[in-house]
């Protein structure tokens, strides 16, 4: 003690005081070293069981920075979250090294499994081919692209069945080079936890139909042979207008998610992708995991069990949402142009959710 100067001694005086009153976990040794963040001392620092999780490429090292590095400022700074990357390659030295001094939670750098990333053998190469042919010709993005096509499958089947996430409930998705704008004051985990939220989003768009032609009869399929998996008061009137017959292409655009992984642990999940998978359609198609993952969610859980993030700003490439109502925007403390959100843009499908759910501008 006789060595500590003034502020200091004031600083251990306070810390030790915010330790009685607000009765945190902070150990003793974290304490004297300081190896922890203030405002982790804070109430809403008691975390939910959850991660983030970016599935990148080593070629993405500034991309994958960019968005770590917002998302820490605007929101994990206050709650030090861990953070799990996933590569089908290994990550080098330098890209774990360039990601770990961003973070002071816990972050762990994984491996895929070829089996959970690749063209299982039972699919006919020369059919699959042919339609990577077909799609290079009509100019569909990614058309020519088994890469692609695998990490649609991974992030459809596969990514919550790594052993890293084994021990997580919930994760945010997040891409490289994507923007959070707004404080985010207010830990969305717990907001789904505490509200019996199972998956969030903040954008929903339309996907192209080339991509997905058998996808809506193999889910009705599906639906015939599995009644019992489809929830009372389900969102199928957000993703088809006439009573199932058809599917609007309306999707939750999954580069952005914050869900629950039991539910595509769990049986009614695990059933439906099977049975897509066995279809072929990753590969004879161009199935994405945004339209497979918001069919499912559409049909397997109540319609309040989906939830669009207003006060989360983030953009993906060209398209952005931006907190329309003043009062969160201002208190986001937002950087983004509410008159640049996408929300009511013609490609979103925002007005839709607002009348299928009576909110927002419906
Ligand atoms: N490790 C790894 N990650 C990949 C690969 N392809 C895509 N990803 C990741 O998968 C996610 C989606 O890929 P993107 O290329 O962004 O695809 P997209 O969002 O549909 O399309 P864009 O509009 O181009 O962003 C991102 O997190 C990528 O970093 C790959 O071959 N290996
Ligand atoms: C802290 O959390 C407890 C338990 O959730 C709650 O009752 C209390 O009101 C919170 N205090 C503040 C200052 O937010
Ligand atoms: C977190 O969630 C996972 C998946 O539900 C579970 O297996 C694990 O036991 C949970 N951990 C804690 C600490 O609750
Ligand atoms: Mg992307």
């Amino acid at each position: 003690m006789a060595i500590m100067t003034g502020t200091r001694l004031l600083r251990y005086v306070f810390m030790v005081f915010s330790l009685m009153v607000r009765k945190s976990s902070i150990s003793c040794e974290e304490l004297l070293t300081g190896s922890y963040h203030l405002e982790y001392l804070d109430n809403t620092s008691r975390r939910v069981n959850a991660t983030f999780v970016m599935l990148v490429r080593n070629s993405d090292l500034d991309g994958t920075i960019n968005s770590i590095r917002a998302l820490e400022d605007r929101f994990n700074s206050k709650f030090g979250y861990p953070y799990v990357l996933l590569n089908n390659e290994p990550f080098t030295e330098e890209f774990k090294r360039r990601i770990s001094v961003l973070i002071p939670s816990e972050v762990q750098f994984g491996f895929i499994l070829p089996e959970h990333w690749s063209q299982p053998d039972w699919i006919d190469e020369e059919k699959a081919a042919k339609s990577r042919k077909q799609m290079v010709a009509t100019n569909v993005k990614y058309g020519g692209s088994v890469a692609y096509r695998n990490m649609c499958r991974f992030n459809s089947g596969f990514f919550y069945k790594h052993e890293l996430l084994q021990k997580y409930k919930w994760y945010w998705r997040v891409e490289p080079n994507v923007k959070f704008y707004c404080d985010i004051n207010q830990d969305p985990f717990r907001y789904m936890e505490e509200n019996n939220k199972v998956y969030g989003f903040t954008i929903t768009v339309y996907e192209i139909s080339a991509t997905i032609r058998s996808l809506w009869p193999a889910v009705t399929d599906f639906v015939e042979n599995h009644p019992e998996y489809i929830a009372d008061d389900n969102a199928m009137g957000f993703i088809s207008d006439d009573s199932g017959k058809t599917y609007n292409r309306c999707h939750f655009w999954s580069n952005f998610e914050i869900a629950d992984m039991d539910f595509w642990r769990g049986e009614a999940y695990t059933a439906f992708f099977e049975h897509l998978d066995s279809k072929g359609g990753f590969y004879y198609e161009r199935w994405g995991d945004a339209p497979i993952h918001s069919i499912a969610t559409s049909l397997f859980l109540k319609r309040d069990q989906i939830h669009f993030f207003e006060e989360i700003g983030y953009q993906h490439d060209d398209w952005g949402h931006c907190p329309l109502p003043d009062d969160i925007w201002e208190k986001g403390r937002c950087s983004c142009s509410q008159k640049g959100s996408f929300d009511y843009d013609p490609s979103s499908c925002k007005p839709r959710w607002d009348r299928f759910t009576n909110s927002g501008r419906a």
